[in-house]
């Protein structure tokens, strides 16, 4: 099993402001980071803005500042977003970096070398907001962009092309010798039928249209295409082709180094074809998996920046707080599908698991062992069998959460503790504590409290990597101790005897669907 793992978010292009898609990606990696991290793996996360191109100079000029005024403030805007979602991340690369243009300078003049690149013409349909040249067949009759459905015109340019005919073979032999190179594997029949079987043309990397881009040395009409600059972000941020590449050959040369990049459905076709072959092309090892989540509609509507009908993650984090923002996007929808944002969906999630499930557990928990044993956890002794199977279920549950959660099953990691606080739930109605309590049962209504303290603490810290505000005031309600914190700790079931026990108000207050609907209703208009 490896022992590193780096982690990458698609570096999101700073046209307009980040939106709900957007924290959705991040915060699925940040989980998925910080879960490693939790379990000792040397992990780093990056995530970041890919600055250049045509899109990005129009939306300058429309606003009359320089294209960098623009992409500055607005890549501020994205930093602030995430250090509001508690995003661990370990760098932001921004693309329009020294450090990243010097070495996507390099890039391109090696791939030149390799006779990977030549100059050429290109005679084709252009999208701009894809920056994307298309075939005759591709946009067929009606001169729409396979991408993304919109016209698209005829444009004529002297260009710079990459070999793809060269790489493809080897590509199409990575697929099959790796099957979770790309998951879920729907995407791969996908990416195969709607463009590696069609048969794939040369792809061109520079522009001479505009001159928003890293320039070419070798020829300063012409910039990179920006998908070629914006991909090797994942390269340059660790320092590779530089003097300091200690993060490179730490984390993408090791091969101890599990590497996936998480990207939106909408941009597979970059992750899963070019970049391999850019890769490839320079020698260097391919990742171990593209990860594709689906995108998030708005009351059934594509949700785009460009159509407007965006949802900020700013009011939401301010009017509940960070962790139930975090708790929704990971739990509602389903990690690799599509999913539908409603305000309805947001208030009865946070309702059903974080207030009725978690946050009552604890409540009742703590209250309990307030009430019968003046706060102090009382210790496990001679367990019943409502007992063992609950041990029984912790120790399956956590090995069943570290499974999935190295599959980048998130949403069915979390499902997993979720059933856990359902089955401690019921285990307070079974043994029914106040009944315990009147008849002076003290020893069973000692381990049930016993257990239920652990199994809260259990599950506290598997849904630390998404409750980061939660789990420290779940840890101050139990005082724990610097090693009962640890996660290597979850091993000693019930090893909580004698902890002091604070009595708090709900972690998780209740909403009102209607109320909050109503809200969530007004910020999406
Ligand atoms: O494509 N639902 O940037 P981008 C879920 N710069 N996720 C969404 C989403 C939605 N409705 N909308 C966006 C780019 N995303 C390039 C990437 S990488 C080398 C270059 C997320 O700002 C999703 O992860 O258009 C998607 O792939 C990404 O944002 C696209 O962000």
């Amino acid at each position: 099993m490896k022992n590193k793992f780096y982690i990458t978010t698609p570096i999101y292009y700073p046209s307009a402001e980040a939106h709900i898609g957007h924290a959705y990606c991040t915060t699925m990696c940040d989980i998925l980071a910080r879960a490693k991290r939790m379990r000792g793996f040397e992990t780093y996360f990056l995530t970041g803005v890919d600055e250049h191109g045509e899109k990005i100079q129009k939306k300058a000029q429309e606003k009359g500042v320089t294209p960098q005024q623009y992409v500055d403030e607005i890549a501020e805007k994205f930093k602030v977003l995430w250090k509001a979602m508690k995003i661990s991340n370990d760098d932001f690369i921004r693309t329009t970096q020294e450090r990243h243009m010097t070495v996507v300078q390099n890039i391109f003049s090696k791939m030149l070398k390799n006779d990977d690149i030549y100059l050429g013409k290109y005679e084709g349909w252009y999208c701009t907001p894809c920056e994307s040249f298309w075939t005759d067949t591709q946009v067929g009759e009606e001169h729409l962009c396979p991408d993304c459905h919109r016209p698209v015109h005829k444009a004529e340019e002297e260009c710079y092309f990459f070999k793809t005919s060269k790489y493809v073979d080897q590509l199409v032999k990575h697929y099959e010798a790796n099957p979770k190179f790309i998951t879920p594997v729907s995407r791969k029949n996908e990416m195969m039928n709607t463009f590696i079987n069609k048969g794939l043309d040369d792809l061109s990397v520079s522009r001479t249209s505009f001159d928003w881009g890293i320039p070419i040395r070798e020829n300063n009409k012409h910039v990179l295409y920006v998908w070629l600059d914006a991909l090797c972000n994942y390269i340059t941020a660790l320092g590779y082709d530089t003097d300091h590449p200690e993060l490179f050959k730490k984390f993408w040369e090791d091969p101890n180094c599990e590497i996936v990049h998480v990207v939106g459905a909408d941009i597979t076709r970059f992750h899963v074809i070019y970049w391999p072959m850019f890769l490839t092309s320079l020698g260097l090892r391919l990742p171990d998996r593209v990860f594709v989540h689906g995108l998030l509609d708005l009351n059934g509507e594509k949700m785009s920046k460009s159509r407007g009908n965006v949802v900020s993650p700013f009011p939401l984090i301010e009017r509940y707080g960070v962790d139930t923002v975090r708790w929704f996007l990971a739990k509602e929808f389903s990690f690799g599908s599509d999913g539908r944002f409603t305000p309805e969906s947001f208030a009865e999630r946070i309702n059903v698991d974080l207030a009725n499930n978690f946050g009552n557990l604890v409540n009742r928990t703590t209250s309990m062992i307030s009430k019968y044993f003046e706060g102090v956890v009382p210790e496990l002794k001679n367990p019943g069998e409502k007992e063992k199977s609950i041990r029984a279920l912790s120790e399956k549950t956590i090995k069943a959460y570290e499974n999935l959660m190295d599959d980048l099953k998130v949403s069915e990691a979390l499902n997993e503790v979720v059933e856990l606080l359902n089955v401690a739930n019921k285990y307070i109605e079974e043994s029914q504590p106040w009944v315990l309590s009147k008849e002076g049962k003290t020893e069973e209504l000692g381990n049930v409290m016993a257990v239920l303290t652990s199994t809260i603490i259990t599950c506290t810290k598997l849904l630390s990597p998404v409750l980061v505000e939660t789990t420290d005031k779940v840890y101050a309600l139990f005082n724990l101790t610097e090693e009962q914190k640890t996660y290597e700790f979850t091993e000693n079931f019930c090893g909580f005897t004698g902890n002091h026990v604070e009595k708090g108000s709900p972690l998780f207050p209740r909403l009102d669907i209607a109320l909050e609907t109503e809200y969530i209703n007004s910020l999406t208009k």
